[in-house]
């Protein structure tokens, strides 16, 4: 995820946000993270831990769910 465009972010965090409401929340999270996870072999407690992992880093706000900015700031640090 290194160079991705704003457009690529866009689809990114669409394909994420199950409900298009403009927001992702850990559950929209876990469902998409845990399938990629557990494919790659991680169990479920550890892809639990990722996600956990990620909500904290992505969440600057503590709102709870992640708005485009945040995933955008996110994407970009790396
Ligand atoms: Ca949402």
């Amino acid at each position: 995820m290194a160079s991705l465009s704003d457009e690529q972010l866009r689809k990114e965090f669409r394909r994420i946000d199950k409900d298009n409401d403009g927001s992702i929340t850990v559950n929209e999270l876990r469902n998409y993270y845990k399938p990629m996870q557990e494919m790659i072999g991680v169990s479920p407690e550890m892809a639990e831990q990722e996600i956990q992992g990620l909500i904290k880093r992505l969440d600057i706000d503590n709102s709870g769910t992640i708005s485009f900015e945040e995933f955008k700031l996110f994407s970009t640090r790396r």
